[in-house]
């Protein structure tokens, strides 16, 4: 059995689902992958149960309704965990995340890290045809993250990721409450904050050629309160020097 998870989120990709499929055939033969589906209007679901019958390590978890990408994601660690999946990878499904990434990525979980992130904001990574509205949004809210949090994470909301399974089971996953792609910090937030090895592995983040990006000011809104609770909370907001991460 493969010992790897890939975890594809999709709402309405019917242009996209098969491409990054392939893409991840060619570049991690050996993985398996598992499509979670929010009832897109558009067929996403249909055409992932056509690509399963034709993939034994292709399975599909559809859900009832657009419910946002964390609940989609924990849907889906939920299964990586009952299998027995020891590394569980989270990508996009509109090829924004190239999978030639992957291999590095999971030599370095491999290697003993909990959470790899595919990072835009290291040194070797960039953006590719992002409207500049999206490059402030996510500078800035890498910067307020880094600050509020006192994290060292340079890419917080980066969707691109490894992770270990055995740091997953370390984590509450029952007490998290973000919806949208705050999903993210919060995660890679809590492993920061408890000890967990991160690394940062520098990508390419190419913004989609097809379909509509589901991001919209609520995502927005929601990270930048729930940073801002989570800052007063637990780290005392704009302390400085920040924690040094081992
Ligand atoms: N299942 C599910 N997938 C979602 C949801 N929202 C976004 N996604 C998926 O998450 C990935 C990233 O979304 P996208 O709209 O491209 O975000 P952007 O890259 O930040 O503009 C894509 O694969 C989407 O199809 C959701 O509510 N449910
Ligand atoms: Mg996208």
């Amino acid at each position: 059995m493969a010992d790897t998870l890939v975890i594809i989120p999709t709402y309405n990709e019917i242009d996209n689902l098969e491409r990054i499929v392939g893409r991840l055939r060619q570049s991690v033969p050996e993985v398996d992958l598992l499509v979670v589906d929010d009832a897109s209007p558009d067929g996403t679901g249909d055409l992932a149960e056509r690509l399963a019958a034709a993939d034994p390590h292709l399975t599909v978890l559809h859900r009832h309704a657009k419910d946002g990408l964390g609940r989609a994601y924990l849907a889906g660690f939920d299964v990586a965990l009952s299998g027995g999946y020891q590394y569980v990878v989270e990508i996009d499904a509109d090829g924004s995340h190239d999978p030639a990434s992957l291999p590095a990525m999971l030599a370095l979980a491999r290697a003993g890290n909990d959470l790899v992130i595919g990072s835009r904001w290291v040194k070797g990574g960039a953006v590719a045809n992002w409207p500049w509205v999206r490059q402030a949004i996510s500078r800035a809210g890498n910067w307020y993250a880094r600050v509020a949090l006192r994290s060292s994470i340079r890419d917080i909301t980066a969707g691109f990721r490894v992770y270990r399974a055995s740091a997953l089971r370390d984590l509450d996953l029952s007490a998290v409450s973000s919806q949208g792609y705050c999903f993210q910090v919060e995660l890679a937030w809590q492993l920061e904050r408890t000890g967990h090895r991160i690394a940062e592995h520098p990508i390419t983040f190419v913004e989609r050629a097809t379909g509509r990006s589901k991001m919209h000011s609520g995502i927005v809104l929601e990270a930048l309160v729930r940073v801002t609770i989570w800052g007063v909370t637990y780290a005392p907001i704009f302390s400085w020097p920040r924690r040094e991460r081992r």
